[in-house]
């Protein structure tokens, strides 16, 4: 069954029905101020933190689901009935309903009796709260009497302590009123509060929860709204809530707007004049125009036109948008991360970072700094860090001789690389960065280099890396105290990251970068031993080791457990293999052609399903204690034999490596969220973004997805599709264009912006095959390189393929 479909003309997802699977949301904000607005209206708000600056409550796990949220309820003053725009939360079956998930913004969109209620929810200009744009529009030829309510529940801004602390936080909460303007704050702050205000004229108020709702009532039955209005409440202690009632009497066929504001300000005694700019409705819209033109901008870097109409639509539009809020919020606040405790993932926005270089480097590149400074000076780094202060963290996995995971600090080098490559800003490799003890600075490059040191110091029995509490899969917790499990997925990522510290090294040598008295050169130079050498060494090393301790036959094992024994090899049987030491091991140039060629056989035959490829195979039935969380989950389920959509993107690049482009393809379309939108009962989650995971093959409900948003599978999607499937790709001195597509294709067209130039690009393929390059032409003459051009200028390159 569908619940929507997708507006490709306005970029918009439209949701039909309310009553999706699972609620099915958007996010608003730029990463500060902020927050989550689903399909009927439920989410919540946070400023900069949603662990310390949670501005609006939301609670999970609970039945009705998707409540509270920001809630228009509108009642006709004659016969006492009341309903929502958004369905939610009084559940009235309305006339229509529908709700447009745009970019940054939502409409949720309601008719009933005649009257049709809009409502508008964004942030406008990167400002610290957020519109609520309401129209109402009298479809019929008779005025009515009408009223409209307001409401957001409040949350004490530490949310963890709003559910741990209830003593404390219900005697400190204070809300009040000051004409239009709601605020909320605990009795000991003087400056901040958290706000909601409107410019419209207001009948009553609330800013006192029980007594808006009532003791004995929920937001489906307001005494407020019931009774027809507010009691001007304010609140001395307890839970707080902004809420306004507004009388809006319609006559036949007129129409009627107001603008509501919510936000957190760090200086309450500026809100009137922060805000007063935004509360009438033209300058409310006004404000939406310039967002639309926002990411008009932000996904123009890059815009293709291939014969797959899905895969333009994603490229385009919805992974593009999708990765800017993965770099936002890594995995730290969705529907399923509670923005709680865990913070922003080393790992993770490292990866993210990827997503977003093509469009916005400077911002990628003031993400990475955090990152850096959130290594230790021996190289490792934390594995989280909070985006209001800066404070790091290690995260949930068990430290039994180990406190580190052993991948974190090795994905910086990537997200480094790709930074350069895309900026050409090689000054930024000299940078001074401290480290976390706050003391200590070294170069960019330096950094980089320790971190490689840390993972080579760091080897076990068989010289591969050790494993630590986790690799990349937080749930495969092999350290029992032994220290000795190793992890060839880390050893794999070395390789990767060793040989893109080798081609920086080589490039900045051959181009003169590394003169004598360069700070990177002199630091990164380990005992006389020059850089390039020294990295060369390191991977020929690594990769030995690896081929020795961890080929398997057809395939490479995954891991050692802290007693030495292999994971992911054929003499085990459960977990016999896994899908990252093979995609790794092309994608750190660890196995030979006849090895990589086996690699990609055994997924395709062992992993591969029609909803995508499985972790690993088969799953384990039962908990092990030596292999940790993993074997928490039941068979088929997340890093235990699901769909873990992360890990497919590496196998279409691979394929793409191996110049497989009907195979990469494949895998690309088959977990194309937008092919489920029809199958949405099974799939339950956005059809518009992807998702983490999908239950696996041997899992009952194989093909339900679940933990959409945040995944580390919108960037590396982003990457897959086109740096490698369409190859389109920056590098330090020019532009690649290296396609390796399905041989059905006939050619594609994209436009790529680099360092402010344009690039129009046609690749032709009249033979018919997946990848080879036989001329390229930039602007009518043969080139063998594609350059950089001067910001600003338009230049036209053909691909024609062998
Ligand atoms: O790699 C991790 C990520 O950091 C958080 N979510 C789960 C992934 C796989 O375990």
């Amino acid at each position: 069954m569908r619940y929507g479909y997708f507006d490709k003309k306005n970029k918009e997802y439209v949701v039909t029905r309310p009553d999706t699977p699972t609620p099915w949301i958007n996010y608003i904000g730029s990463g500060n101020y902020g927050g989550i607005v689903s399909n009927t209206g439920g989410g919540y708000s946070f400023h900069k933190d949603p662990q310390n600056r949670r501005v609006t409550r939301y609670r999970y796990n609970s039945i009705p689901m998707d409540r509270p949220g920001r809630y228009i309820y509108i009642r006709n003053k004659d016969t006492g009935e009341y309903w929502n725009p958004g369905y939610q939360p009084v559940l009235k079956k309305i006339d229509s309903y529908s709700c447009r998930h745009g970019m940054g913004y939502t409409v949720l969109t309601g008719e009933y009796q005649g009257v049709i209620g809009e409502v508008t929810y964004f942030v406008p200009d990167d400002k610290n709260f957020e519109i609520w744009h309401v129209k109402l529009s009298n479809i019929r030829g008779v005025a009515q009497k009408l009223q409209v309510f307001a409401y957001s529940e409040f949350c004490f801004w530490d949310a963890i302590m709003d559910q741990q602390n209830v003593d404390w936080v219900q005697q400190i909460n204070q809300g009040r009123y000051d004409d239009g303007i709601i605020t909320y704050h605990p009795h000991h702050i003087t400056d901040n509060a958290a706000f909601f205000a409107t410019g419209e004229k207001v009948s009553s108020f609330d800013t006192n929860l029980e007594t808006f709702i009532g003791k004995y009532r929920s937001e489906s039955n307001p005494i407020a709204v019931e009774q027809g209005g507010c009691s001007n409440s304010i609140s001395r202690r307890m839970n707080g809530v902004g809420a306004f009632c507004i009388d809006a009497d319609l006559g036949p066929n007129e129409e009627r707007e107001m603008v509501f504001i919510l936000g957190f300000a760090e200086e309450r005694k500026e809100i009137r004049q922060d805000i007063k700019d935004y509360l009438s409705p033209n300058n409310a819209k006004a404000a939406l125009v310039r967002l639309k033109e926002y990411w008009e901008n932000y996904i123009g870097k890059l815009c293709v036109d291939t014969p797959d109409e899905e895969m333009n639509l994603f490229v385009n539009v919805w992974n593009q948008y999708q990765c800017k809020t993965t770099f936002n919020w890594s995995r730290f606040v969705s529907l399923y991360q509670l923005g709680l405790g865990r913070g922003m993932g080393i790992r993770d926005s490292a990866q993210d970072s990827l997503g977003v270089m093509h469009t916005i480097p400077s911002e990628a590149k003031e993400l990475i700094i955090k990152l850096l400074k959130c290594q230790f000076t021996d190289g490792r780094a934390y594995h989280l860090f909070f985006p209001l202060t800066g404070e790091g963290g290690q995260g949930d996995a068990p430290v039994k001789k180990y406190d580190w995971y052993s991948d974190d600090h090795l994905w910086l080098i990537l997200a480094v690389n790709a930074y350069v490559k895309e900026t050409g800003d090689f000054k930024f490799l000299n940078e001074p960065i401290l480290y976390n003890d706050k003391t200590t600075s070294e170069t960019v490059m330096k950094h980089l280099d320790r971190a490689l040191e840390f993972t080579y110091n760091n080897r076990g029995p068989n010289n591969i890396a050790l494993a630590g509490r986790a690799d990349w899969n937080d749930t495969l917790n092999l350290d029992l105290g032994n220290g000795v499990a190793e992890s060839v997925f880390t050893s794999m990522l070395f390789c990767r990251a060793v040989l893109e510290m080798l081609e920086l090294c080589e490039y900045l040598k051959n181009n003169g970068f590394c003169s004598e008295d360069s700070a990177m050169y002199k630091e990164m130079s380990c005992e006389g031993v020059e850089p390039c050498s020294k990295f060369s060494d390191m991977y020929q090393e690594m990769r030995n080791a690896i081929n020795e301790s961890s080929w398997d036959g057809e395939w490479y094992k995954r891991a050692f457990d802290d007693y030495g024994n292999p994971l992911g090899s054929k003499e085990n049987e459960y977990g016999k293999i896994f899908i990252n030491s093979q995609s790794w091991a092309i994608l750190g140039k660890v196995a030979d052609v006849e090895k990589a060629e086996k690699c990609m056989e055994s997924v395709d035959k062992y992993l591969n399903s029609k909803f995508g490829i499985v972790t690993m195979y088969p799953s384990y039935p039962e908990y092990d204690e030596t292999k940790g969380g993993i074997t928490t989950f039941p068979v088929g389920t997340k890093e235990n034999g699901g769909i873990f959509l992360h890990t497919n993107p590496w196998m279409m690049i691979s394929e793409t490596l191996l110049g497989n482009g009907d195979k990469a393809f494949e895998y690309y379309s088959q977990i194309l969220p937008g092919k489920r939108n029809d199958d949405a009962e099974l799939y339950e989650v956005e059809p518009y973004v992807y998702c983490q995971n999908i239950l696996g093959k041997e899992n009952p409900q194989f093909g339900v997805g679940r933990n959409s948003w945040l995944s580390g599978t919108a960037a590396w999607n982003m990457v897959a599709s086109s740096q490698h499937i369409l190859g389109i790709r920056a590098n330090y001195d020019c532009l690649i264009v290296e396609p390796c597509i399905p041989s059905n294709w006939e050619g594609f067209k994209a436009k790529r912006v680099f360092r402010g130039a344009t690039y129009n690009i046609e690749v032709q393929n009249p033979n018919g095959v997946n990848s080879g390059i036989a001329k390229i032409t930039v602007d009518g003459e043969e080139v063998t390189k594609i350059p950089v051009f001067e910001a600003g200028t338009t230049h036209t390159v053909i691909v024609l393929m062998k």
